[in-house]
């Protein structure tokens, strides 16, 4: 491994590098301590966390009563995630404590029947002893690498080291093969490294940002918003690439309403115009890339009129747009978005938008992208793991051989045994991953766990995922447990303690206690030399320079790292971790394993006569399925709606508000009816809805049958041959007004 950009500064250009701390850092710093004695004086008892409604993982406060009941949570002013402000979704986070609908207590599966959600209650005692019963069995039967763990979520770790501890390392999260896989794997093809959980976009300082689908206003990701809210107010140009004119679109200078699935064109003929008009940053491109004159070649063809036929956006367009992000360089950004798997070339997508990003310079520089710091925690010491024979990659030999994580539905197509494949999975541990809706395809993930031998699944609440375990253990919320400490990049390195401000309600427990029982229980004491998580955590921010202590006046700590700089610095010499130690315009790893260096466009299916494409994404109150339930966030907004073009609803005579069924191109139809909403923001050739309804569940008060699932119509996959990424938008669904006899997968 070559040294991070960090590193080398330190190794090697300490003279560029020594511009002092940040004045980033100083101000934070000052704001640290302020805050903190304001708040001194404050009545109300305050106890830290951060947030678990969504991954941006903002810090806040904690507020309880002089009963000690949790009142409300608020943004810490200190933290860079938040900068002391909460989106809709962190505030109503305490819906997720007062749910009454919780898991109160551990469960036991009692018939053969799964999905039916049919428990007995169990004591703690008699639910882990079950599990370490199964788990050793597993273990002796077909080896400890056959039991996988999904995880989302903070608590991964605490899992994850007792899966390694137990001997397979088979640990999969939603988030890379559902969600961020592609753009990593592009942007380590070009530039050496990923961008992370925290997109280091500098958007507050940007002048032009361009959002290909990433519909930031509904993507709620906080801290990005607020940037993209300052850079509107300082007059940045915002360009939106989306065929539905989202919040974002709204606000921005221009909208490209593209036709669906064919973006790669359009990013293609933006290539083509900055590389044949000249506007790109020469100077950056020879300095810090390679593969420029390949580049220049395989884009000849590429023109706008070229892409006008496919995409729908005007020639004259794309050349204006061009000329806008050339203009703003190097201080733009195009996005490389969030929840990229959408049509299977989507790592090939994400390589144009890092090429785009490296002609126009942005890459390290201010208003582009910035050098995020983070700080690292040392994990509390434990005998090493056992080494696992197998991993999930052996049931794929020779495929997606550029994932650099486990792909979530490999390990579930691997439970479905297959003459072609020798690892097939015999256990699972899901925690805080609603499986059903999460990953496409669900008869595909039914077919996998009806093949297990045994499920535990760890949550907050009765989801579809735990109907089909055979023990639940009920997680206590967020707001009443330690977690692991919050390490994150960003442009200052902060830590944030997670403390309990209410005991946990009912018998749930917090999954650091649960993993280290079931430790015990499952004779790996050795993993586990610890009374309670308070003294992991004061062992490892003792050797960060801090205390439990501390951590509980401050909440948020911005750490001293000495020096570091956000960007590149005029002249600086740069290696990246690349084959070459350049920006890699011609992705050379790509090649090596048979992939295109260069992105190319496929043209991909049409809906058929008389379906529209299903286009999904994210309302602002909402997060996934996780807050379907929630009674503050059900307040403002308690269903989802199908958005249909004016002229679609006038074909099939639809009304405003009026309940319909969606059919899909397999004849899968949802389970509930859904509201129609007529909107112009939508293409005719789409329609739209938010995911995260649809939920059929009677364990679940205020959603169960509240509108409609996207991920039940999702049954068609498209695979990303280079990560295993699941394209999920490449289905098309139709109208009933009948109701269907057995409609619905769920
Ligand atoms: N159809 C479709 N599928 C998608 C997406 C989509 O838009 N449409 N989006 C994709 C993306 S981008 C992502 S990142 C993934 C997200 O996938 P998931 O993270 O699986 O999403 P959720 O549906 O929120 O499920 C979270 C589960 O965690 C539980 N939970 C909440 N808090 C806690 C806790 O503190 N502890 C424990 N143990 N459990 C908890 C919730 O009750 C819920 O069951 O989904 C992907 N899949
Ligand atoms: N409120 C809220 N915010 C969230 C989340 C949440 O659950 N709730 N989840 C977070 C997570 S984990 C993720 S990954 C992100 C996801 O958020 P993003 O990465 O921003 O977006 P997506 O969900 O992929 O994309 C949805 C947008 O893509 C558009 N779109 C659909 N098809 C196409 C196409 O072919 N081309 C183009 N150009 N656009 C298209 C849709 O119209 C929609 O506006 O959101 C994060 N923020
Ligand atoms: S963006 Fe909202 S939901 Fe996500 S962590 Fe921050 S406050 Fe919580
Ligand atoms: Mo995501």
């Amino acid at each position: 491994m070559k040294p991070s950009r960090r590193e080398f500064i330190k190794i090697s250009a300490l003279g560029v590098g020594a511009a002092s701390l940040s004045s980033v850092v100083v101000k934070a710093a000052e704001k640290t301590f302020f805050s903190n004695e304001e708040d001194n004086n404050s009545k109300e008892k305050r106890t830290s966390t951060y947030c678990e409604v969504c991954f941006w993982k903002c810090a806040a406060w904690v507020h309880t009563n002089e009963q000690g009941e949790i009142q409300k949570v608020i943004g810490h002013p200190d933290d860079p995630h938040s900068n002391g402000r909460l989106c809709p979704r962190g505030t109503g986070g305490v819906g997720m404590y007062h749910d009454e609908d919780r898991l109160k207590t551990p469960l036991i599966r009692v018939t053969d029947e799964k999905g039916k959600q049919t428990f007995r209650e169990a004591t703690w005692d008699e639910a882990l002893d079950l599990i370490a019963k199964n788990l050793k069995k597993i273990a002796k039967e077909h080896g400890p690498e056959c039991v996988a763990l999904f995880t989302h979520g903070s608590g991964g770790k605490f899992w994850s080291h007792l899966l390694k501890a137990y001997g397979s390392n088979n640990i999969s999260a939603p988030s890379y093969a559902q969600c961020r896989g592609p753009r990593e794997v592009a942007w380590i093809g070009t530039f050496g490294e990923e961008l992370g959980a925290i997109e280091p976009t500098d958007i507050r300082n940007t002048k032009c940002l361009v959002l290909i689908g990433s519909h930031i206003g509904e993507n709620m990701h906080n801290g990005q918003i607020q940037e993209m809210s300052d850079a509107i107010d300082s007059d940045a140009t915002i360009i939106t690439v989306d065929p539905r004119f989202s919040t974002a679109a709204s606000h921005s200078k221009y909208w490209l309403p593209i036709k669906p699935a064919t973006d790669i064109a359009l990013l293609l003929s933006w290539i083509h115009v900055l590389i044949n008009e000249g506007w790109y940053d020469k100077e950056y491109v020879e300095k810090y890339t390679m593969g420029f004159e390949q580049l220049k070649a395989h884009v000849q063809t590429y023109t706008p009129e070229w892409a006008y036929g496919i995409t729908t956006i005007e020639p004259e367009v794309i050349r204006r747009t061009a000329r806008e992000m050339f203009n703003a360089s190097p201080a733009v950004i195009i996005h490389p978005g969030r929840h990229v798997t959408w049509y299977g070339d989507d790592t090939q997508r994400l390589r144009s938008v890092a090429i785009l990003n490296a002609l126009l310079g942005s890459w390290g520089r201010r208003g582009g992208f910035y050098f995020g710091i983070e700080t690292s925690i040392p994990g509390f010491p434990h005998p090493e793991y056992p080494k696992p024979t197998k991993t999930w990659r052996d049931a794929f030999p020779g495929q997606y051989t550029l994932a650099d994580s486990a792909l979530a539905n490999g390990v579930c197509d691997a439970t479905i045994p297959s003459a072609s494949r020798d690892c097939s999975f015999k256990a699972w541990i899901v925690n805080g991953t609603n499986l059903i809706f999460t990953l496409p395809n669900i008869i595909n993930t039914k077919k996998a766990i009806d093949n297990l031998e045994f499920m535990v699944v760890i949550d907050t609440m009765p989801m579809e995922i735990t109907g089909y375990a055979d023990v639940v253990l009920p997680e206590c919320t967020y707001l009443e447990r330690y977690d692991e400490i919050r390490v994150s990049k960003h442009r200052i390195p902060t830590i944030a303690l997670r403390e309990p401000a209410a005991p946990p309600k009912y018998d749930s427990k917090p999954g650091w206690w649960m993993a280290k029982e079931l430790g015990h229980k499952m004779g790996l004491d050795a993993f586990f030399e610890y009374k309670d998580i308070e003294e992991v955590l004061e062992w490892q921010l003792n050797k960060v320079g801090s205390s439990l202590q501390e951590m509980k006046r401050l909440g948020v700590k911005v750490m001293d790292e000495g020096e570091y700089l956000l960007y590149l610095q005029e002249g600086e010499e740069m290696e990246f971790n690349t084959n070459s130690g350049k920006i890699e315009l011609f992705a050379t790893s790509f090649l090596d394993e048979g992939f295109d260096p260069l992105p190319k466009y496929t043209p991909h299916p049409e809906p058929p006569e008389g379906f529209y494409r299903l286009n999904y994404g994210r309302a602002p109150m909402h997060t996934f399925s996780r807050t379907a339930n929630n009674p503050n966030l059900t307040d403002l907004m308690d269903e989802n709606a199908v958005w249909v073009n004016p002229k679609v609803a006038k074909i099939w005579s639809l009304s405003n508000n009026q309940y319909v069924w969606l059919e899909n191109q397999d004849g899968v139809v949802s389970s509930f009816p859904v509201k129609v909403r007529i909107t112009e923001r939508i293409r005719w050739d789409s329609v739209y809805m938010v995911h995260g309804f649809g939920h059929k569940n009677d364990k679940l008060s205020r959603a169960n049958g509240r509108g409609a699932s996207d991920s039940e119509l999702i049954t068609k996959v498209m695979l990303d041959p280079i990560m295993g990424g699941t394209g999920m938008r490449g289905n098309f669904v139709t109208f009933r007004t009948d109701k269907p006899e057995n409609g619905g997968l769920l």
